[in-house]
């Protein structure tokens, strides 16, 4: 399946969680403009991810691939894999 546009991707995280900090550096490295979405200051965040992914664990990667199909990456190493792999 090919990757989709980086705006169809959510990054659900917060800023002191060292996991996550890896993730956005490498978000930064690549240039990517992805939407972070706070899961400490904003308890809705934390809701949707709970619903939606299955667990409140951050880093996780919301990615809504071209045919509506939406899928929860949890772990960091995975997200940073396919960061690089798909957008390196
Ligand atoms: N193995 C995970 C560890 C992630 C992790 O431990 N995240 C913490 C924050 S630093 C967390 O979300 N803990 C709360 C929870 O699991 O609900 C990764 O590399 O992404």
């Amino acid at each position: 399946m090919a990757a989709p546009d980086p705006s169809q991707l959510k990054l659900y995280q917060f800023y002191t969680c060292p996991y996550c900090q890896r993730v956005r550096s490498v978000i930064e490295d690549l240039e990517l403009n992805i939407e972070m979405r706070d899961t400490l200051q904003d308890p809705t965040n934390r809701e949707e991810l709970i619903n939606g992914g299955g667990r409140s664990m951050v880093p996780c990667l919301r990615i809504e691939h071209d045919d509506g199909d939406v899928e929860w990456m949890y772990e960091s190493a995975d997200i940073i894999r396919y960061l690089k792999q798909n957008y390196g």
